[in-house]
């Protein structure tokens, strides 16, 4: 059966000037989650700041949820004119977390955009395009409520040889239970954007399974029909080493897993177990929606 199509667009259909128009009063916060990403942060942030914010008045909040980092991340982040929120600071009488997926969550609860967009901190060659182009379907067409970016990944200057896991685990997941995903060109992309409404309905998988829950459940949740896929161009970032890529691919794994309903062991944390290798535990606890937390705390006061 052939899988069904999703709405596709490229960034150059979408000028600056005509999101500012469509915006109206709409907000629009843009979130980078970032754990060092000193050489990158600050001029993904520049470019938005002037691109975006002082010429044009598209974007509302930039603000970056940082884990900690060691490198210097936030003062340049902050250098650079981002708002810098500690992931840590963040509602801490929720409990404990961690990754990128966690960070993301708790941008929700700081954050003010009616839309919410978020972006790889360790993208190398960030263009404005790159949020214009996510905004774009989203603000221009009907009945848009989340937009996943997509691209050519080289790998050391390679066409077509990055996205290692998408290849070998994202893709062959998604065609054995998900196959009405099949056609996002990348489902692992760091890049999307959504209504806060919608946003705020899901789970979110605390480390590097989010990406991949998040486009299962929004789609479970509004249907393909109302998520649309942006072409972005090339995207290039640090590409990591295969042992870096393990416990990403065993976070991927169990995410999708266990939206098949098949829950990996559910009583205990996943640990990916290699030769002569610590064995590192792979964080995939799940944060529940935010409007639950919001229903369930009428004192709740988050942003
Ligand atoms: N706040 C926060 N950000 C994280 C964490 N782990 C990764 N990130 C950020 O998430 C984004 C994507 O991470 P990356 O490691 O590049 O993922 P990859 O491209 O799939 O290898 C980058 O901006 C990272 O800095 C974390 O634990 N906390
Ligand atoms: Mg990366």
């Amino acid at each position: 059966m052939p899988s069904p199509a999703v709405r596709s667009f490229n960034h150059r259909e979408f000028a600056v000037d005509r999101l500012v128009e469509a915006k109206g009063d709409q907000r629009i916060s843009m979130v980078l989650p970032a754990k060092n990403e000193a050489p990158t942060i600050g001029p993904i942030i520049s470019a938005v700041r002037r691109h975006l914010m002082r010429k044009q008045p598209l974007i509302d909040e930039v603000v970056v949820i940082d884990d900690g980092s060691t490198d210097g991340t936030p003062g340049r982040a902050a250098g650079a004119g981002a708002r810098v929120v500690a992931a840590g600071d963040i509602a801490p009488e929720l409990g404990p977390g961690s990754g990128k997926g966690n960070a993301m969550w708790k941008s929700l609860l700081v954050t003010k955009g009616d839309i919410v967009l978020w972006c790889d901190a360790d993208v190398r060659n960030f263009r404005p395009c790159f949020v214009t182009g996510l905004l774009g379907p989203l603000l221009v067409e009907d009945d848009v409520q989340f937009v996943k970016g997509f691209y050519e990944r080289p790998l050391d200057g390679v066409r077509g040889q990055g996205g290692r896991v998408t290849e070998l685990v994202a893709r062959p997941l998604i065609s054995l239970f998900f196959p009405h995903l099949a056609m996002f060109a990348q489902p692992l992309a760091g890049e999307y954007a959504g209504r806060r409404e919608l946003l705020e309905q899901v789970p979110f998988v605390q480390g590097y399974g989010v990406d991949i829950g998040l486009l299962i459940d929004v789609i479970e949740r509004v249907g393909l029909s109302s998520v649309a896929q942006v072409d972005l161009g090339v995207r290039v970032h640090r590409n990591r080493t295969l042992e870096e890529l393990g416990p990403q691919a065993t976070a991927v794994l169990h995410t999708a897993l266990a939206r098949a309903g098949l829950p990996a062991r559910p009583e205990s944390l996943p640990v990916l177990a290699r030769p002569w290798r610590e064995p590192e535990i792979v964080e995939v606890r799940e944060r529940p929606p935010v409007a639950q937390l919001r229903a369930g705390d009428a004192r709740a006061n988050f942003a």
